[in-house]
């Protein structure tokens, strides 16, 4: 045979095979795309009365493994939701000459009964053939990535018949920490918008629930220790504030779903609300000689401020199970400092000069090693990091800032830190058109450093600010578009560049949104099988 026959054969073979796989991807995409994914067209078709989830025999976790066991549940619903709701027809499936299709979990570790955290091992492999697929997992939160792929794998035909295809996964996330920050301060967010959010999250292999709880405009944290902060500076003291059983619904919600819930108490800016519960705790701002009757930031100069955030501190220590805790320390303002004689006279005796960086720095410094002395690991934004170099060294950095979020990255890795990226993921900002997209070019480790450096970037979060968004807008403002950051953060690089490519399959993935009761909004022009009533 001569060579460019040959050659050409290679070629025809490979458009083959090229065109059975973009096939075998419409027929079932799987969002965020897994590490190792392959598909043949041979399918099975599933029945709702002849279909189990079990525990593998050779499996750590059996029944009565809490986040398993009501996973299987919540994934038997949302794969057949008909089935569930009474309404399919019996008589389809006593016609039908399927045989059980089985579903077998194991995980190597136990530990049904704990807490997610930052070195989950969330991988898993997956194989569906004829009959029958296997899930295997480390842990249960790999289980749980594992079932959210397999939901995706099912479809229905044009006659409402389940199917699924011939299936291999390996998969494993590219960074352990992919989060999602709610603000519900800017706009209280009842408890039912979180846990939906949280849904969502699972459904995107999101892990962090990034909870800016409280800020400037309300406190809606019910704290035991201080309960005027949420008395006097929520919007409602009773209606508008999370109470500790709220809190502990939130946590074992996202802890089914593998999800880690890291609060946010924003200090020493963003703190107005916490002024009306808490007298004394905020700089009294100046004008000349008087006090203007305004308050500024939380007053660095004196024990009692302290006293306070050191009990707070260990208040959300014992209340939020997660290892990691932020501290916000961003956008701080000096004028109100600036303004104050005793903070003026502090700065003196401290040696500070003129430079407030220093007493932020100072104040930031003390907090940071409070929970440190708790057990915890700080988060703080970038601001910090700007004004300070000695920050401890295990503190993670979060970067917010749009511009050069490249040359942060750089400066940060070389100091040594973990960080965190935002930048890029401030999603609360709406334009006309697929914004998406530009979240979805995001390459977090595409900055001058070394290897090293690079392996410091544990993640990052995608940002829905609530300065114009409440319960009414709050889901189709986050979905499909948080889906964007979610593969990057989950995906591997090389097989994700192409947006064009990704469009079908998160097209798809949004009616898949919408088909489980998450308010995402269309991407462009279409339908979707099960839409929005
Ligand atoms: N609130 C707090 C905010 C923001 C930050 N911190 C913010 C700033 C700029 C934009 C979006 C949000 N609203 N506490 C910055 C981390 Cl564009």
């Amino acid at each position: 045979m001569s060579r460019s026959v040959s050659q050409s054969r290679q070629v025809r073979w490979c458009l083959i095979v090229a065109v059975v796989a973009v096939w075998v991807q419409q027929v079932d995409g799987v969002w965020p795309l897994p590490q190792q994914l392959h598909q043949s067209p041979d399918r099975d078709p599933l029945s709702p009365r002849l279909f189990s989830f079990t525990y593998g025999r050779d499996s750590a976790a059996q029944t009565g493994c809490s986040v398993l066991d009501a996973a299987f549940k919540r994934y038997f619903s949302i794969i057949f939701p008909d089935f569930t709701t009474g309404s399919e027809n019996v008589l389809q499936y006593m016609w039908s000459e399927h045989s059980p299709f089985v579903v077998s979990v194991s995980v190597k570790t136990r530990g049904c009964d704990g807490y997610p955290d930052e070195d989950s091992d969330e991988s898993y492999t997956l194989s569906v053939s004829e009959g029958q697929a296997v899930l295997r997992s480390v842990s249960v939160w790999g289980a749980l990535r594992g079932l959210e792929s397999f939901s995706q794998l099912v479809y229905q035909d044009d006659y409402g018949t389940y199917f699924i295809n011939k299936t291999e996964i390996v998969d494993f996330p590219r960074f352990a920490f992919r989060g999602l920050l709610l603000d519900t301060s800017r706009h209280y967010l009842p408890l039912h918008a979180i846990l939906k959010t949280l849904d969502a999250m699972a459904y995107s292999k999101l892990n962090v629930f990034h909870w800016h709880i409280v800020d400037d405009p309300s406190f809606p944290y019910q704290s035991r220790t201080f309960p005027d902060l949420s008395n006097k500076g929520a919007f409602h003291p009773f209606t508008h504030i999370y109470t500790p059983s709220d809190v502990m619904r939130v946590i074992e919600h996202a802890r089914m779903r593998g999800i880690r819930v890291v609060p946010e108490f924003d200090s020493p800016g963003h703190t107005q609300s916490w002024g009306k519960g808490q007298p004394g705790l905020l700089t009294p701002c100046y004008k000349g000689s008087v006090p203007s009757g305004s308050f500024g930031p939380v007053d660095p100069t004196v024990d009692t401020t302290y006293k306070f955030m050191e009990s707070l501190l260990k208040e959300v220590k014992f209340v939020f199970p997660d290892s990691y805790v932020h501290l916000g320390g961003d956008e701080v303002s000096f004028a109100c400092w600036q303004s104050n004689p005793n903070v003026r006279k502090f700065m003196e005796k401290m040696g500070f000069g003129k430079d407030f960086t220093k007493l932020e720095s100072f104040y930031m410094e003390s907090i940071m090693n409070m929970t440190a002395a708790l057990n915890k690991t700080s988060i703080v934004w970038q601001d910090v990091f700007d004004y300070h170099e000695r920050i401890p060294q295990d503190t993670v950095l979060e970067i917010w800032k749009g511009a050069k979020y490249q040359a942060e990255l750089s400066r940060m890795t070389q100091a040594g830190h973990r960080v965190l990226l935002s930048a890029p993921w401030y999603i609360n900002h709406i334009s006309y058109g697929q914004d998406w997209r530009d979240s979805y070019a995001v390459r977090p480790q595409n900055f001058s450093g070394t290897d090293e450096q690079k392996k410091l970037v544990i993640g990052g979060e995608v940002a829905m600010w609530g300065e114009y968004v409440d319960a009414t807008n709050l889901s189709p403002r986050l979905w499909p578009r948080a889906c964007a950051a979610a593969e990057r953060l989950w995906s591997n690089e090389e097989k994700t560049l192409n947006a064009d490519l990704a469009f079908p399959r998160l097209k798809e993935f949004r009616c898949e949104l919408v088909r489980r009761g998450i308010l995402a909004e269309p991407l462009f022009v279409g339908h979707c099988r099960h839409e929005y009533d």
